[in-house]
C-alpha cells in the first residue's frame, strides 16, 4: 500500500457567506445569502424543503425589506470575519497546510458593478491570507460560492444575464492584482454542477417566473463556463505558474440494479450530474452526448461567436470535488431532473445514512477517485468531505464526536486506496473544519467541524471554540501523514 505524498496538502475548508457574518461590515454590499430565511420553527423537513425552495420573487422582496437578522444566519455567520485569527490558530495547532475559503465578491465589489472595487474589501483578504500564511498554510481560495452581489440580480438578472460575465472578470482581474500572490490554488466557482439548483446562488432562476426553467439553468451554466474559462486566462495572464482548478460536487451514483437498463440510465444520470460540468472545464468542449441529453430535456441555450474556441483554449490545471455521500439512481429520473432536485436518490440497502438522509460510503470516495482521474487524467483535490451531526457540548467543554472519527478515519483509508490505485490526489480540505451555518438547511445544528462554536442558529450563545475529539484525531493524522489513523 503507497503512503500519501510528502507534498500532501491535509486542511480545511469554509465559505464566506457560510461563516464570516459582518454582512455590513467593512463596505461589503449586500449580497444573496444575506436573504436566506430561516424560521427556527420550521421542524426539519421544511428545512430540508428550504434547501430545495426556488428563490420566488416574494421571498427576495420579503427579505430585502426584513431587518430582524436573527432569522438570516448568514448574516452572522460564526462571525469569522473578526474571529479569524483566533480560529486559523486553532487551524495551525492541528498542523494544518492548506485552509481553503470563499471571497465574498460583495465584498470587493458591493453591488457587483460598481466602477471601483471596495479597499476596505481587498484589505481584508489581505490580512486573512496573511495571517494563513504566517501560520504555515496555504490558501486555497474559491472566487465564487453560490452568492452574489444582489443588485447583480436585480438589475441584470444575474448569470441568467450574459453581462455578468463581464462583471465576474473584473471581480477576478482585481482580485488576482489586489492579493493573487497570496494564493496557492484558485477556484472560480464552487460546485459549478449545483448552479442548476440552488437560485442563492446568483442564478436567481426564479421559478415563478421562468417559463423554461430547464433551459435557464444550461444557460447561466454556459455563462458560468465561459466565465470560468475568462478567470482561467486572466489569473494565468497576471500570475505566471498560478493553479487554477475546476470543481463540482461529486453525485456518485449507483444503478438500481445489474440490469443493463438501469446501468444505462446510471451513464446518463452521472453524465447530467457531473461530467457534463467536467467534461466542459477539462476537455474543452461540449461532451458528444450533449445533444442528445439537451434533446431529452428540451434545452437550447444560446452561445457567441468566440465561446467554443475560448472552452477549448482555456481548461483547467486540476479538478477539486465535494464528497459526502453516494446515491443510487432514481426510478424517475425525468421527474428528478424536472425538479432540478440532485441530493435524492432511493435508499442503498448496503448503507447507513446521516440524520440528513447522506449515505455514508467511502468506498464511494476511492471509486469517485479512480473514475475522475481514469477520465482526465489530471491531479485531483477533495475540497469538501465530513459529516454534518448534531453535536453535543459536554458540561466539561468536551464534545465526544466518535461518529466523525470514524467517518473521517473510512474515508482517508479509502482515499490511500486510490493513492495507491495510481491516483494524483494534491490534498484533502475537510468540509466545515470549523462549525458554520449549514449551506443547504441554513442551520447551525447540523456541524461538521473538528472544532465546536457555542451559537445556534439565531446567533445566540458565547461562541466560544472548543475542541472536539476529532480535533485531536485529525492533528494526529496530520502529523503522521494519513499513516495514524
Ligand atoms: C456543499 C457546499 C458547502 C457545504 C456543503 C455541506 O454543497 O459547497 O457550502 O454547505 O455542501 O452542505 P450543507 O451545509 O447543506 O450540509
Amino acid at each position: 500500500m503507497k503512503k500519501f505524498p510528502e507534498s500532501f496538502l491535509w486542511g480545511g475548508a469554509i465559505a464566506a457567506s457560510q461563516a464570516d457574518g459582518a454582512w455590513q461590515e467593512g463596505g461589503k454590499g449586500v449580497d444573496t445569502q444575506d436573504l436566506r430565511y430561516f424560521d427556527t420553527k420550521w421542524d426539519k423537513t421544511r428545512r430540508t424543503e428550504n434547501r430545495n425552495i426556488n428563490m420566488t420573487s416574494e421571498i427576495f422582496t420579503k427579505a430585502l425589506a426584513e431587518k430582524e437578522d436573527e432569522h438570516y444566519p448568514f448574516r452572522f455567520g460564526i462571525d469569522f470575519y473578526h474571529t479569524y485569527k483566533e480560529d486559523l490558530a486553532l487551524m495551525e495547532e492541528m498542523n494544518m497546510k492548506i485552509f481553503r475559503t470563499s471571497i465574498n465578491w460583495a465584498r470587493i465589489f458591493p453591488n457587483g458593478d460598481d466602477a471601483e472595487p471596495n479597499e476596505e474589501g481587498l484589505r481584508f483578504y489581505k490580512d486573512l491570507f496573511m495571517e494563513c500564511h504566517n501560520r504555515g498554510m496555504k490558501v486555497f481560495a474559491t472566487i465564487l460560492h453560490y452568492n452574489i452581489p444582489v443588485h447583480l440580480v436585480n438589475e441584470y438578472g444575474g448569470w441568467k444575464n450574459r453581462k455578468t460575465i463581464e462583471f465576474y472578470v473584473n471581480y477576478v482581474e482585481t482580485i488576482a492584482k489586489g492579493f493573487g500572490n497570496l494564493v496557492d490554488y484558485w477556484l472560480p466557482f464552487n460546485e459549478i454542477n449545483c448552479s442548476r439548483f440552488n437560485p442563492y446562488n446568483g442564478c436567481c432562476i426564479i421559478k415563478d417566473q421562468e417559463k423554461d426553467y430547464i433551459s435557464t439553468i444550461f444557460q447561466c451554466a454556459h455563462h458560468q463556463f465561459v466565465a470560468n474559462a475568462l478567470a482561467i486566462r486572466k489569473i494565468h495572464e497576471l500570475l505566471p505558474g498560478s493553479k487554477v482548478g475546476g470543481m463540482i460536487a461529486r453525485f456518485t451514483t449507483y444503478p438500481l440494479t445489474c440490469k443493463p437498463e438501469d446501468v444505462m440510465e446510471t451513464i446518463l444520470e452521472e453524465n447530467y450530474k457531473n461530467y457534463f460540468y467536467t467534461d466542459i472545464m477539462a476537455r474543452g468542449k461540449y461532451p458528444s452526448y450533449t445533444d442528445r441529453m439537451f434533446d431529452s430535456l428540451k434545452v437550447a441555450i444560446q452561445k457567441v461567436e468566440g465561446d467554443d474556441e475560448l472552452l477549448k483554449a482555456n481548461t483547467v490545471d486540476f479538478l477539486a470535488f465535494s464528497y459526502y455521500m453516494s446515491m443510487t439512481t432514481t426510478t424517475d429520473v425525468q421527474q428528478e431532473k424536472a425538479s432540478g432536485n440532485l441530493v435524492s436518490g432511493n435508499k442503498n440497502p448496503y448503507l447507513e445514512a446521516s440524520e440528513w438522509g447522506w449515505q455514508i460510503d467511502p468506498i464511494g470516495l476511492r471509486i469517485s477517485l479512480n473514475q475522475m482521474y481514469d477520465r482526465y487524467q489530471l491531479p485531483l483535490f477533495i475540497a469538501e468531505n465530513g459529516i454534518g451531526a448534531r453535536d453535543v457540548l459536554e458540561e466539561d467543554g468536551s464534545i465526544h464526536d466518535d461518529y466523525r472519527i470514524a467517518y473521517m478515519r473510512e474515508h482517508v483509508k479509502q482515499m490511500k486506496e486510490a493513492v495507491s490505485d495510481g491516483v494524483d490526489l494534491l490534498g484533502y480540505t475537510a468540509w466545515g473544519i470549523v462549525d458554520i451555518i449549514s449551506c443547504g438547511t441554513i442551520e447551525m445544528s447540523k456541524r461538521y467541524g473538528v472544532i465546536y462554536v457555542d451559537q445556534d442558529e439565531t446567533g445566540h450563545g458565547s461562541k466560544k471554540r472548543y475542541k472536539k475529539d476529532s480535533f485531536s484525531w485529525y492533528k494526529k493524522c496530520i502529523d503522521s501523514n494519513g499513516e495514524d489513523l
